[in-house]
């Protein structure tokens, strides 16, 4: 069986296994508790010298990168997450390319801000706050205008394009991200949180 090396907290993490869940592919998890340091271990160092999850490992293939992990999940069965025609993959890279550069970008200075550091016994700074505000509304304003004409990121279906751009509003509340002008965001990102493969992954529950 495949194993996954995971950490739940982890929205990288998140995008890969909601995707293994979604098409009902068995995986054996294994927990690189990333609190711990688990992460810098040499045995997990070997399987993925960057030191970060996920991780897949599939017989003697060893893959890192969730984009990566999700793309090769998708490919083992015919499915609609992940359709065979270039176009449709290419539309769907173009989504998943985007939230690596600039959406994660966009989203990660806020997190850091208002959830991670509080965590770590900080205080929000209002400066650096406002600044990444500005970042996120960029962003926002893009994916929010395409999903006010769309139910899905490409071709009006749940693709693998929606998994990754979901992960990023994994802590939304928390971190308090400014959501409430993108209504069109908010209903998309509630048809992702209906999905059963969304909710077992739910750090949160
Ligand atoms: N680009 C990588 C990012 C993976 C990543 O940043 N993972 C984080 C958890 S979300 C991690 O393992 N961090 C551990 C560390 O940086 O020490 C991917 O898409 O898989």
């Amino acid at each position: 069986m495949m194993k996954l090396y995971y950490f739940p907290p982890s929205p990288n993490t998140r995008k890969a296994h909601a995707v293994a869940i979604h098409l009902d592919l068995p995986l054996d998890l294994r927990l690189v508790d990333l609190q711990q340091g688990e992460q810098r271990t040499p045995e997990f160092m070997a399987l993925n010298p960057t030191g970060r999850v996920p991780v897949l490992h599939d017989d003697d293939f060893v893959l890192w990168e969730a984009t990566a992990i999700m793309q090769y999940l998708a490919s083992r069965t015919a499915n609609s997450l992940w359709p065979e025609s270039a176009q449709v993959r290419a539309d769907i890279m173009r989504w998943q390319s985007w939230q690596l550069a600039h959406w994660h970008a966009a989203c990660q200075p806020l997190q850091y801000e208002n959830f991670v550091k509080p965590m770590l016994g900080g205080e929000p700074d209002p400066q650096v706050v406002k600044k990444a505000a500005e970042r996120f509304h960029a962003e926002a304003a893009v994916l929010n205008n395409y999903l006010a004409e769309h139910d899905f990121l490409v071709g009006n279906a749940l693709t693998l394009a929606d998994f990754s751009v979901a992960s990023d509003l994994t802590y939304a509340e928390p971190a308090r991200f400014p959501l409430a002008d993108y209504p069109h965001i908010q209903a998309w990102y509630r048809r992702i949180e209906g999905l059963p493969a969304w909710q077992q992954t739910n750090p949160r529950e």
